[in-house]
């Protein structure tokens, strides 16, 4: 067996059983802090915005995030901000860190490349739901190894819409998924076999892109922000927004590669 970088053999075979994975207090409170106080500057930034535009998708009357034309709950009122890693610094220094790199080689071995990265917001009074899906069905022509890594920069709980899954759905496949938002239907799957995943500030949820899991709307008081990075093992290009500074390690076709085989213990 390879030599583990940042996982321990209990947590890789609670991966392997389940699709997906807590680790508490991956960021320090003065991490979280500062990560928090980036996504706010970005907000404040874009306090009057109404519409989508600029990687910046707002909470609709309607609940539909994918009516980008319809309009917001109210201005600046923000469900997800497409490329955080670019946007705001201090969410590209998270995703870009040797330990969270060490732990991808674990999973999906020593070639990593940056997929893509959001913030999503969840705001109290009225954050919409996001509906049962597997992220794989969003990249069907990529390899479904693919990562995804959800950051809680506030507690998610189940008041506050944190994630639900389903344990071992990722050994499903890839179930079918219909509508604007591909979504899978409730009669669907087996409902009865999801768990909620709360995590505490600062805590880490790895899940497999096959595994199924929504999250709830957000009825209480409280804000329920995460980040959230995929990461491939294959290079494909960044489908967002390109920095005018480019990212160390980004070629010009717009490939970001984290970590290469060679590099291995580099950045740690
Ligand atoms: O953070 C959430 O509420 C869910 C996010 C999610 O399911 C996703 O981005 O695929």
């Amino acid at each position: 067996m390879a030599t583990m970088r940042y996982l321990s053999p209990d947590q890789l075979d609670r991966y392997r059983r389940d699709g997906f994975l807590v680790i508490n207090d991956f960021l320090q409170p003065n991490q979280v802090r500062r990560v928090e106080a980036g996504i706010a500057r970005a907000c404040t930034e874009r306090a009057g915005q109404t519409r989508d535009g600029g990687g910046f998708n707002l909470e609709k009357v309607d609940d539909d995030s994918m009516n980008h034309q319809a309009a917001a709950k109210r201005p600046g009122m923000f469900r997800k901000i497409q490329g955080a890693a670019f946007t705001i610094p201090e969410v590209g220094e998270v995703f870009t860190r040797g330990d969270l790199l060490d732990l991808m080689e674990d999973l999906i071995g020593p070639e990593i490349w940056y997929h893509s990265s959001k913030v999503m917001f969840k705001p109290a009074n009225g954050g919409a739901a996001k509906p049962w899906h597997q992220d794989a069905a969003y990249w069907q022509a990529y390899d479904p190894r693919q990562i995804t890594v959800w950051i809680a920069i506030h507690d998610a709980d189940q008041g506050n819409g944190c994630v639900w899954a389903i344990p071992g759905s990722h050994r499903l496949g890839l179930v079918p998924h219909a509508g604007r938002e591909l979504q899978v239907g409730e009669g669907d799957i087996d409902v009865a076999q999801a768990i909620p995943v709360p995590v505490a500030a600062g805590g880490l949820l790895i899940f497999h892109s096959l595994v199924l899991h929504m999250s709830q709307r957000n009825t209480s008081d409280r804000d329920r922000w995460s980040i959230i990075c995929d990461y491939d093992c294959a290079p494909n290009p960044v489908f967002e927004d390109i920095p005018a500074n480019r990212p160390v390690g980004m070629d010009e076709k717009n490939i970001w590669s984290l970590r290469r085989a060679q590099q291995t213990g580099a950045a740690r």
